[in-house]
């Protein structure tokens, strides 16, 4: 069994902030704890706007504080966020996130994140290595 407490994490190598401000990730469970999901807490910080787009992973995240929104990028539609709100990104969904307040969200991905990992220009995470090699060995037949 693993235990971890909010204050292990903060400060540690597994709290990760986004390089514009926008969020800071706290990762309870990374790809080396071999639970084969990641489980984070992120903090979306109030007025803020992300690009995000996780072309590799699937994201659920559910609120449990604040107030904010989620615009999905092919349709326009916006879908309100607040406390008891849950979004799967089961179709690899682009969009942009705002934070009203600041937002408390429970998160987990797979496959999961290996730790430090930040968003790139189009808001993605690297793919896990796994997804590398298969890629890699489909290319090559
Ligand atoms: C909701 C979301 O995807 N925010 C960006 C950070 C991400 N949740 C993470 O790395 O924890």
């Amino acid at each position: 069994m693993i235990v971890r407490t909010l204050e292990q994490i903060i400060g540690s190598e597994r709290e990760v902030h986004a390089e514009n401000g926008n969020w800071v990730s706290r990762r309870f469970v990374l790809d080396e704890d071999h639970a084969g999901f990641s489980f984070h807490e992120t903090i979306i910080k109030a007025g803020s706007e992300t690009h995000i787009w996780y072309k590799n992973h699937i994201e659920a995240v559910y609120c449990v504080a604040g107030e904010g929104e989620i615009e999905e990028v092919a349709t326009g539609k916006i879908h309100p966020i607040r406390d008891g709100t849950l979004y799967l990104l089961d179709q690899h969904d682009e969009h942009y996130l705002r934070g009203f307040s600041d937002m408390r969200l429970i998160c987990a991905f797979n496959p999961p994140i290996l730790g430090r990992e930040h968003h790139d220009a189009d808001g993605v995470y690297a793919p896990h290595p796994q997804d590398a090699e298969y890629r890699k060995v489909r290319e090559s037949l």
